[in-house]
């Protein structure tokens, strides 16, 4: 009866130039055609240009609807009928818009996508500014009542009871009944009225969900004509001093930081790819991702939820310096991204630490009020995860107490020393255990950040730096260091594959060559050193 309509494959394109994409020219030809998901500014003619893309294709619906797109980038204005009806100011950012359609019939969307930088995507910024549809877009007919959100909530893992929290399209003066389905079965009908309803429930032959078994179970609510689903996973993550805990034990995290980015692709990478690298993943023996430096793709998370993968996802906002960091607009702007990530992904059991502001100027109290306020903007939203940002500014940061669990990117070995040295890695455990030690002895901590640039292919006998040989003996003696002090929580190498960047200085050929696979997932020697150490049980 109230359909839902996947809109992704064949759209038609127009680029221009000039455009400004909330304001498109009255008769726009579209003379090309392009795949949703997709980039524009990784395909001939448009690769490499700066300007606006028009997605454009005809949809049959009616009535109200909500249009899910699952994160645009650089920024998006949405139009329908030629109205505009959304806007998506952060890149990569999952929006939904609910308006009127009209009647039934055919109707034109267009999505104006503009891949230049603006005030949340600088071009400073050590990623490139892709430009295009990275997720999957869908539009759904809405009865007069629906569910607007539901969030459910892990509140005590050993009876496996969950709190489940919803909230109606609209306030509703008479009751109606809200029936909860787990796995199949109606557990409890409950009165509705009002808002919003929160409710405990007791989940029946629950199972835990943990990266080496991760069950999942299935919500299923109906309020009268509107009916949603969901998987959740049942999994508490817990702080006790320095230690991270799931469900009551303590966790280690090992893994990478990884970009949406493919020189084919741009950041719109498919879910095979997205599949393939997460199976990479468990193949080595790791267990964590962080997202840097942007929201993920609904796709990734669900791959993550199944396959057991812990996720550390984070808002945009990379390295801001003064006066922008110090603006108005941009701590509005973080405290926005910040509630619209932690409201959309509330329900996947894989996230485990929201993160915003990497690299921050945390080393100046003016910041400590910022940091405070976008942690809190995210626990307006959700107490039950962690919240941290990466830090660069190691003793120096002022703001280690302010967050749930330190995380610091150092860069011992690489960004240190002299530059004629031939080798930095004898510096690698002092700095680590020096970094340890001054962080508050009541906080877990975790390397968030640590790495070398490496060329694939690029071999030498004396273990030159960018050489396969200097990147895998660098990813060794880390793990040597970290990995047996339970002093680190976690342990995230920078990063999982290469990838484009715009910054000109140190980027050979236009990419971040830190990879452990290349751009093509091809694996250097440092893969396959951490591969056989985790073997080993080094976890
Ligand atoms: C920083 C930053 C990363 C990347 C890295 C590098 O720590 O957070 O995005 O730029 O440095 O390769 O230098």
């Amino acid at each position: 009866m109230f359909s839902t309509q996947n809109l992704d494959r064949v759209w038609d394109f127009a680029f221009l130039e000039d455009a400004d994409p909330a304001c498109l020219p009255s008769s726009l030809r579209y003379e090309s055609v392009i795949s949703v998901p997709g980039c524009f500014d990784v395909m001939a003619p448009w690769s490499g240009r700066r300007g606006t893309g028009c997605f454009r294709r005809t949809v049959r619906t009616g009535g109200t609807v909500r249009l899910s797109i699952d994160g645009t980038g650089v920024e998006a204005v949405v139009y329908w009928d030629g109205k505009i009806v959304g806007r998506c100011p952060y890149a990569y950012m999952p929006e939904k818009f609910v308006f009127e359609a009209g009647g039934c019939g055919d109707h034109e969307l267009v999505i104006a996508v503009s891949n230049r930088c603006n005030q949340v995507f600088f071009p400073f910024y050590d990623f490139y500014p892709f430009g295009g549809i990275f997720g999957s877009v869908t539009l759904e007919e809405l009865p007069n009542l629906y569910l607007e959100w539901f969030r459910v909530t892990t509140l005590d893992f050993r009876r496996g009871t969950i709190g489940l929290k919803v909230r109606a399209s609209r306030f509703l003066r008479r009751a109606r009944d809200l029936r909860i389905r787990i796995d199949g079965k109606t557990v409890k009908t409950l009165p509705f009225a009002g808002r919003e309803l929160e409710c405990r429930l007791n989940v029946p032959d629950f199972r835990l969900w943990s990266p080496e078994e991760p069950n999942l179970h299935h919500l299923e609510l109906t309020l009268e004509n509107d009916r949603r689903e969901t998987h959740f996973g049942i999994r508490q993550i817990g702080i006790r001093g320095q230690k991270l805990l799931l469900n009551g034990k303590p966790l280690r995290l090992v893994g990478y930081n990884r970009h949406e980015s493919h020189p084919q692709f741009g950041a719109a990478t498919p879910p095979a790819l997205m599949a393939a690298d997460l199976q990479m993943l468990k193949d080595q023996g790791a267990n964590f991702i962080r997202g840097s430096h942007y929201p993920q793709r609904e796709t990734f998370l669900e791959l993550c939820d199944r396959m057991g993968i812990l996720v550390w996802e984070e808002t945009l906002g990379w390295d801001v310096k003064p006066p922008e960091l110090f603006s108005p607009g941009f701590l509005r702007r973080q405290k926005e991204q910040a509630v619209r990530l932690a409201s959309a992904h509330y329900n996947h059991p894989c996230i485990v630490i929201w993160g915003f502001m990497n690299e921050t100027e945390s080393q100046l109290p003016r910041v400590r009020s910022i940091i405070r306020s976008v942690r809190e903007a995210y626990r307006t939203i959700d107490t039950s995860r962690p919240v941290t940002y990466a830090s660069n500014k190691y003793e120096k940061d002022v703001c280690m107490d302010l967050v749930d669990l330190v995380a610091m990117n150092p860069y011992p070995g690489w960004y240190d020393g002299e530059i004629d040295e031939p080798s930095g890695l004898h510096r690698i455990e002092p700095r680590l255990k020096q970094l340890a030690a001054a962080i508050p002895s009541d906080k877990p901590f975790m390397i968030s950040e640590i790495g070398a640039s490496a060329l694939y292919g690029e071999h030498d006998p004396w273990k030159a730096r960018w050489s396969e040989e200097y990147q895998a003996d660098l990813a060794r003696e880390v793990c040597r260091v970290v990995l047996h002090d339970p002093r680190f929580c976690g342990l995230c190498f920078w990063h999982f594959s290469d990838a484009k960047s715009y910054i000109g200085g140190g980027r050979v050929a236009g990419y971040n060559d830190k990879g452990f696979l290349d751009r093509y997932r091809r694996p250097k020697m440092a893969w396959d050193a951490v591969k056989q150490l985790l073997k080993k049980g080094m976890m």
